[in-house]
């Protein structure tokens, strides 16, 4: 295991005060914090070699070439990814999914055709998928989650049937925590011949995670959830299925050679990147990969495992507290929803943040599961990250008792 303490030193952001109280971050599945080594990627870039990649031949431009695409190769390497070439920079998980239905998927989803999802996506793998399908007249089918809040694997595969273009799951809940067998639903979605693209915007920054091993055609993730600045994330694809796809913005860079009639397509991973890219987000998430491989991401899990473990035992202590996701930690990261019999979880987020503890409350961007499926119109959230301590579950369940006795819903001791 990792030092604690000494990971805690390399966020800046943790040393704070909010509204008097020291910061309780708890609200990592909507972004993580940075370490120091990561916001000094970015100065450096900034300070000493700022300037466009591919296009100079004096020196500050081939040295951010350089470093850019390094990062890209750490990114590869840590998500196990045959080589970069297979990595797209994208802005976001969002961007990266809306890249794929854009391109490859309008151009092989038709009339009849069906697209299978799960009931906990979030908008970002949800709504291309439904807008496709309504433009293409093909059908979205949806793959119900079993009473302990996993995903029903034995729903998923019946709607696998061979009109079906691709699956499309998350492989961990933003609300729920659930982890998927990616693995196992990708088997699966292969055998009927379905493409498969997962949503990994919650797992790459808290599993360890082999692309290879998963055998997905598409995984999208988003770098400000792993520790990396906004504004940077990766569309990891396949050979075949990248070679398979036309370029979505056209403009300098993605091409190789333009005359005034016509134009022939750069090599990948450029093709998929027109105009100036973002630089020094790309290098700071470089910094970024390289702090959690150094942590070493079995650990990283681990470690939320035992304090996933021990804030759903204290959870257990407040009996207004209805928690969702699965029991079962093997298929569960560190997210913790719940709800609070009689206190709107907007409430219930303002006054923690007084307590200076920040979790997330709302919909968490996946309306149809929190409204339809859990019945409830928002949820609060907690969720964790390496640098969590249970010092913190602690200030969250205390600040949730104050919460109670504020509302009067329990004792005032
Ligand atoms: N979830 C949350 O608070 P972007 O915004 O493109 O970086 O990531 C979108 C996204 C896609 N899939 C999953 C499973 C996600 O959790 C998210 C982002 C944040 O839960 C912000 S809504």
């Amino acid at each position: 295991m990792y030092d604690l303490s000494a990971v805690r030193a390399d966020f800046p952001v943790l040393s704070r005060q909010v509204n008097g109280k020291p910061l309780v971050y708890l609200d990592n599945a909507a972004t993580s914090q940075k370490p120091r080594q990561v916001i000094e990627a970015l100065v450096d870039y900034y300070e000493r070699y700022n300037s466009n990649v591919h296009r100079g031949v004096h020196t500050l431009s081939v040295e951010a070439t350089d470093r850019y695409e390094e990062a890209r190769e750490k990114v590869a390497r840590f998500i196990n990814a045959p080589s970069a070439e297979h990595l797209v920079w994208v802005r976001n998980t969002t961007e990266a999914i809306n890249l794929v239905a854009k391109t490859w998927a309008a151009e092989r989803v038709g009339p009849g055709d069906r697209i299978v999802v799960t009931e906990m996506e979030h908008h970002s793998n949800l709504v291309p998928w439904q807008q496709l399908a309504k433009e293409r007249g093909a059908e979205l089918a949806i793959a119900a989650l079993g009473a302990d809040h996993k995903l029903d694997e034995a729903d998923f595969e019946r709607l696998l049937t061979p009109n079906t273009r691709l699956a499309a799951f998350t492989h961990m809940s933003n609300v729920l925590g659930t982890i998927t067998p990616a693995k196992r639903l990708a088997e699966s979605a292969r055998r009927v011949g379905a493409a498969v693209l997962i949503d990994a915007a919650q797992s790459v920054p808290h599993l360890p995670i082999d692309v290879q091993d998963l055998d997905a055609d598409f995984v999208a993730f988003s770098g400000h959830k792993m520790l990396a600045p906004t504004g940077i994330g990766c569309l990891y694809a396949r050979g075949e299925a990248l070679e398979q796809m036309q370029p979505f913005l056209h403009g300098g860079e993605m091409v190789l050679e333009v005359t005034y009639e016509d134009a022939s397509w750069n090599y990948l991973p450029m093709r998929f990147e027109a105009g100036t890219p973002n630089i020094a987000d790309a290098i700071g998430m470089g910094a970024a990969v390289d702090y959690l491989a150094a942590l070493g991401m079995e650990n990283v899990r681990r470690h939320e495992v035992e304090l996933t473990r021990y804030a759903l035992r204290r959870f257990e202590e407040l009996e207004e507290a209805v928690v969702y996701g699965p029991a079962d930690l093997d298929y569960r990261g560190g997210v913790v929803s719940f709800h609070m019999e009689g206190l709107h979880p907007h409430d219930l987020g303002q006054v923690l943040d007084t307590e200076g503890v920040a979790i997330r409350t709302g919909h968490h961007c996946a309306m149809p599961l929190v409204r339809s499926r859990l019945n409830v119109p928002a949820t609060a959230r907690a969720s964790f990250y390496l640098y969590n301590t249970e010092e913190e579950v602690d200030a969250l369940i205390e600040a949730l008792n104050k919460a109670l006795r504020y509302f009067g819903r329990a004792p005032r001791s």
